[in-house]
């Protein structure tokens, strides 16, 4: 046990220009920074060193308040939710924070008095991409949620030092360029070499018998990895909370092999150094796709030890004995990546601790709550059993005893059943052999839950059907939600002050009461103000389309927006075809009456998913035609917006008139992007998918665009043998829009270019692209009637804001405190340094 050493006597000083916030010392504060801390002065300064200077000048405010914090939470013995994701796609910090401490305009102040424009500043931070999409920015506004709440919450993930890759377009095509994040230093983060921990690789195991008699078994590793944690501070809004985002960082055990360098060895003493360092290199940059790469297991395991260790030293720095670790700690798995958790807890408590079997797994189970973010077949993770018993030898004993005796569970419960217990095992056994990750976190955890009601319905009775009928009481729903500090308060800061002016501010942190300003929906003043702002909105997103692309788009038409990753399920191209029939039609007719729009997309694909970078250049490939011909002009027009990250979406989402939420029924576990589209007053066209189900209850289905099958329908049709080329073949437009397609149109006569693209639709069509057009297509006329009535749209709009309390991430963590986790919030009181 660690003892720590008495303070010394006296207090720290804490001075003013660290904490100060009145305009003059913000700005001593800044210009001190950028002195001593960037090494310059004006004359010579950077934008970067301008904005370094700021964000240290705010984290310097931001220290006490996270001080205090540890210090409360350590004094208090606080029980803790650990947030395990192997995402955290954070999205640019500064702005939050300024809006979380609540000095947005101070600083704004500061610098324009300084001769400084902070929205420059604020577009010159880097975004830490450690996240691939829904899964990474969804652990991301449940750590500001957490934190806004007063719970006490670690998160703990990787620090990649490449994150997700940005995404240039060269010819219509998708190139991904290596993302430099901490190209320029990262200013938020603290690294705290003194709690770095050690992972074990590879080797072999040793049994013996210890000095009690009990049987033990030894890890021989192959190799060491030392983890190395850094520090980013997570500011609750208006609160003095701010918890912990903690992301290991690979490093070599000996930083450098000096008998190798010595004896002349030099590749063989750098190779392991940067073999080592590897681990935390890079992102997988796959969405929903799973790859059997052993450096992903590798990362896995690391992140998750490193965590599990970390706890412990905690539990054990606070005086608590290794049993209380289910009363400290509630450890939440983000998808089946932190899965391997299961095993390595239990290794930590036997091996490590000397605990025995059933102490150690009732202490595992009581620990651990899982949570399934989709329902695609692909996107389960198994690791090859030789892969795995290669890398990890210990934990596939623990594996194979954790299963021998669930098995045993499983036959008292259901005895003569050999398919369910085949289906169950944690190793698929049915060809080459396999580790279930999700089975090995169902049966480890206490509590499992999907992410909107119709998904957690569909994972009873679908993917863990087996695991319900085993513990139905360990199934919920928590459905997702997201952060209206960033996806509102910051990246619309007109509607903002709009609904303040009306109702105050207290909406922030208690978005139900949003609700209030439905009783302005039918004021003509309030209505205008509320366009006029969209307006301006489109008007700053169509100069910004301007000048990144040349394309000019026409703010006053309906903006009509699908931005999320790339991927067949979500339909982008059900999108195009819709744009591909507007455009036949206007050729067909030339005066057909169509309400103008600009179709703008923007999402990454991953590297290697053909069909998705098809689809990226499938939407270039309409825009370049669609955007010059003079027949069209004025009422289409078709922009792929590059590099779709956080610092994007902010821009995006409120001047989105159009939210195309339109993946397959049954595909889309929640989504997020349909909460934060229509939390800035866009409507939504949308399947009965997902999160969408709950959304259109709430806003009222006179509020919401639905078309397309129901999950029910979408089976029945594919068990009664679906064959796409009878849609094709029984619908006129539909067949002229594929023709268009497959005539080589849109690709300079090449026929071949989309081939694949148009046979997959007509043979095989997985998502029901076809079954849907027709429904979607009159759906969309719908759509275009509507717009039409600005008015009235407007009025759909309000109501749609107003009714979205329910999707703030406060809900959902509400939710998971009380039903999964159990934790009680812990107020900061803010200690005052300066006065000791
Ligand atoms: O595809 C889901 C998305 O629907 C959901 O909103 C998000 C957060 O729960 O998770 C996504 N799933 C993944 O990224 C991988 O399982």
């Amino acid at each position: 046990m660690q003892t720590l050493p008495t303070p010394p006597s006296g207090s720290v000083q804490i001075e003013d220009d660290r904490t100060g916030l009145s305009i003059e010392t913000l700005k001593r504060a800044f210009l001190d920074n950028l002195f001593y801390i960037q090494g310059k002065f004006p004359a010579l300064a950077s934008k970067n060193d301008y904005y370094m200077a700021l964000a240290y000048t705010v984290r310097d405010r931001l220290l006490r308040r996270w001080l205090n914090t540890a210090e409360t939470y350590t004094n208090t013995q606080a029980r803790t939710v650990c947030y395990l994701s192997a995402e955290f796609l954070m999205g640019p910090h500064l702005g939050n924070n300024l809006i979380n401490l609540g000095i947005y305009d101070q600083i704004n102040q500061a610098m324009t008095e300084l001769g400084l424009d902070l929205n420059e500043l604020l577009q010159q931070e880097e975004e830490p991409g450690l996240g691939n999409g829904g899964l990474g920015r969804l652990a991301a506004c449940y750590l500001d949620s957490l934190a806004t709440l007063e719970i006490p919450a670690l998160g703990y993930g990787i620090r990649y030092e490449f994150g997700i890759f940005d995404q240039e377009i060269r010819d219509g095509w998708q190139v991904e360029i290596t993302d430099k994040w901490l190209r320029y230093g990262n200013p938020w983060e603290i690294a705290r070499p003194d709690w770095a921990v050690e992972v074990k690789y590879g080797g072999h195991t040793e049994s013996f018998i210890d000095e009690h008699g009990n049987y033990r078994v030894r890890w021989v590793p192959f190799k060491v990895v030392k983890g190395l944690p850094y520090d980013t501070p997570i500011l609750g809004y208006k609160v003095n909370t701010a918890n912990t985002l903690r992301l290991w960082s690979a490093e070599a055990t000996e930083s450098f092999d000096f008998g190798a360098f010595n004896s002349g060895d030099y590749f063989g003493a750098v190779h392991q150094k940067s073999n080592s360092e590897n681990i935390s290199k890079v992102l997988y940059p796959n969405d929903e796709q799973y790859q059997g790469k052993v450096l992903r297991l590798e990362q896995q395991m690391f992140f998750v030890s490193c965590s599990l260790q970390d706890m412990i030293r905690i539990l054990q720095m606070q005086n608590m004995s290794l049993e209380k670790f289910p009363e400290k700690f509630s450890v939440q798995l983000n998808d089946t990546h932190p899965a391997i958790a299961v095993a390595e807890l239990m290794r930590l408590l036997m091996d490590e601790h000397g605990m025995q079997w059933d102490n150690a797994w009732n202490i595992t189970t009581r620990t651990f709550g899982y949570t399934n973010h989709t329902l695609l077949p692909e996107a389960l993770e198994r690791w090859p059993l030789k892969l795995f018993s290669e890398l990890l030898p210990r934990h596939i004993e623990i594996i194979y005893e954790i299963n021998r005796r669930f098995l045993d569970d499983v036959r008292i419960k259901f005895p003569d059943d050999p398919g369910r217990l085949s289906r169950l095992s944690l190793i698929d056994e049915s060809g080459e052999k396999y580790v279930r990750m999700a089975n090995l976190a169902c049966v480890g955890s206490s509590a499992i839950n999907g992410v909107a009601a119709l998904h957690s319905e569909l994972v009873k009775q679908t993917v863990l059907k087996d695991f319900y009928d085993m513990y139905p009481e360990k199934f919920t729903n928590v459905t997702n939600g997201v952060t209206p500090r960033r996806f509102v308060v910051l990246s619309n800061p007109r509607m903002t002050s709009l609904i303040t002016s009306k109702i105050g501010d207290n909406w922030i942190k208690h978005l139900d009461e949003l609700r209030r300003i439905e009783q302005f929906a039918d004021d003509p003043g309030f209505r205008y103000e509320f366009r006029q702002i969209k307006q301006a909105i489109k008007q700053d997103l169509a100069n910004h389309i301007k000048s990144e692309t040349d394309v000019e788009v026409d703010p006053s038409s309906l903006f009509d927006i699908q931005v999320k990753r790339i991927h067949e399920y979500k339909r982008q191209h059900l999108n195009a075809l819709h744009i591909i029939h507007l455009y036949n039609r206007i050729k067909a007719n030339p005066s057909a009456e169509i309400t103008p729009r600009t179709f703008l997309f923007g999402g990454k694909a991953a590297p290697g998913y053909y069909m998705a970078k098809l689809i990226i250049k499938f939407i270039n490939s309409i825009g370049e035609v669609v955007n010059r011909d003079p027949d069209v002009a004025g009422r289409l027009k078709v922009v792929f917006l590059k590099d779709y990250n956080v610092k994007f979406a902010q821009r995006v989402y409120p001047a989105a008139d159009l939210s195309e939420q339109i993946s397959t029924a049954g595909k889309e576990a929640s989504g997020t992007g349909n909460m934060k589209f229509s939390m800035n007053g866009a409507l939504t066209i949308g399947t009965l998918d997902g999160a969408n189900v709950e959304i259109r209850e709430e806003v009222g289905a006179e509020n919401f665009f639905l078309f397309g099958l129901t999950t029910e329908e979408v089976a029945a049709k594919k068990a009664a043998g679906y064959r796409p080329i009878d849609y094709y073949e029984s619908n006129n437009d539909l067949r002229q829009v594929i023709d268009r397609i497959a005539s080589g149109f849109f690709s300079h006569g090449d026929t071949g270019l989309f081939r694949p693209l148009v046979d997959n639709l007509l043979h095989k069509d997985e998502y029901l692209l076809l079954a849907d057009y027709q429904s979607y297509i009159d759906c969309q006329e719908q759509v275009s009637q509507a717009y039409r009535n600005w008015d009235h749209w407007t009025r759909m709009s309000i109501l749609n804001t107003a009714r979205m309390g329910k999707f703030s991430s406060d809900r959902s963590i509400r939710d998971y405190c009380q039903n999964i986790w159990k934790v009680q919030p812990v107020p900061i009181e803010l200690k005052d340094y300066t006065q000791s």
